[in-house]
């Protein structure tokens, strides 16, 4: 019995890996990342230049989630060059860039520019709800057909979306996807532009963008896992792998992402409130769902969610 997998040909020794986001940031962050139980390392995502990100009050916690408006605060995508030289000096661990331009040309360039060096793959999201004036360009498929149309990479590409809400909406973005090398999607990404209003200000929570912020955390598995489910139908007869995200805090809730079609899971909210010991409770709580309901592999029961006939 054991939790490997392999993701876009990448062969990983557990199928739970941190989502970009939450400390992910620094190289000290990223170097904690690689001596912990995360299955790779995926890097916070970067734009061409540093960014300190938007104004604070900028995340909260509260039961059932978070809700925040970072801003894509990072520090350059040549310091993540840098750090995945550095990191893989160390350790043969994979290494994820995450791709977050500000421009159909930023991305072209930011792809281009990892291309020779030691990443694994390259997550290009689509999906970051938070930068005042840029709308999700995965929500514009053209925009996005578009663009995959101009991308050239030797690394395996992957794109980060947020929630699509209807089957059709899932069928159109798949019939473009598969006209293009992509060879993963992570699903999802925060859910954009929620509102949590404090009582005991009449206020919204957080500051930027009117008090508009990604909502995350267990409130959003019904959502990410509904994403997966319906991406999975649509891709099955492809070679494309869906890595699940969205409010996973328990090992049940990887397996659930596992029988609804996911190849790997992500780790976001969780990670963020506990930090590195969150990887090896989660490994250690699958691995115990496995042994109960005698799962050899995660292969064997990937996609096997039964409906009612
Ligand atoms: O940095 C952020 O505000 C952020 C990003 Br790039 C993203 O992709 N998703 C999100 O919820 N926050």
């Amino acid at each position: 019995m054991n939790l490997s997998t392999t993701l876009a040909g990448i062969p990983l020794n557990s199928c739970i890996l941190n989502a970009s986001g939450p400390r992910d940031t620094t190289l000290e962050e990223l170097q904690a990342l690689q001596t912990s139980e995360s299955a790779a390392i995926m890097m916070k995502s970067c734009t061409i230049d540093s960014r300190p990100g938007n104004p604070e009050p900028r995340y909260v916690e509260f039961t059932g989630g978070a809700q925040q408006s970072m801003g894509l605060p990072n520090h350059g995508y040549q310091a993540y060059l840098e750090y995945a030289q550095i990191l893989k000096e160390t350790s043969p661990k994979p290494i994820v860039a995450s791709v977050s331009g500000l421009s159909p040309e930023d991305n072209l360039h930011i792809i281009q520019a990892f291309q020779d060096t030691p990443v694994d793959a390259i997550e290009l999201n689509l999906s970051c709800p938070n930068i005042p004036g840029k709308p999700q360009t995965a929500y514009d498929l053209t925009a996005t057909d578009r663009l995959l149309e101009q991308i050239q990479s030797t690394k395996p590409l992957g794109l980060k979306l947020p929630p699509l809400l209807d089957p059709a909406l899932v069928r159109d973005f798949c019939s473009c996807i598969t006209q293009h090398q992509v060879s993963f999607v992570t699903l999802i990404n925060s859910v954009g532009n929620t509102l949590v209003i404090d009582p005991a200000t009449d206020r919204p929570i957080i500051k930027p963008k009117h008090g508009l912020g990604g909502l995350s955390g267990s409130m959003i598995k019904p959502i990410a896992l509904g994403n997966v489910w319906m991406f999975h139908e649509a891709l099955k007869d492809t070679q494309i792998d869906i890595i699940g995200v969205g409010g996973i805090s328990f090992g049940r809730d990887v397996y659930d992402f596992l029988l609804a079609g996911a190849t790997a899971v992500q780790i976001g909210t969780a990670y963020q409130s506990e930090n590195i010991p969150v990887f090896s409770r989660l490994n250690q709580e699958l691995l115990q769902v496995f042994a109960e309901k005698k799962i050899a592999s995660v292969d064997t029961i990937r996609g096997t969610l039964q409906e009612y006939q």
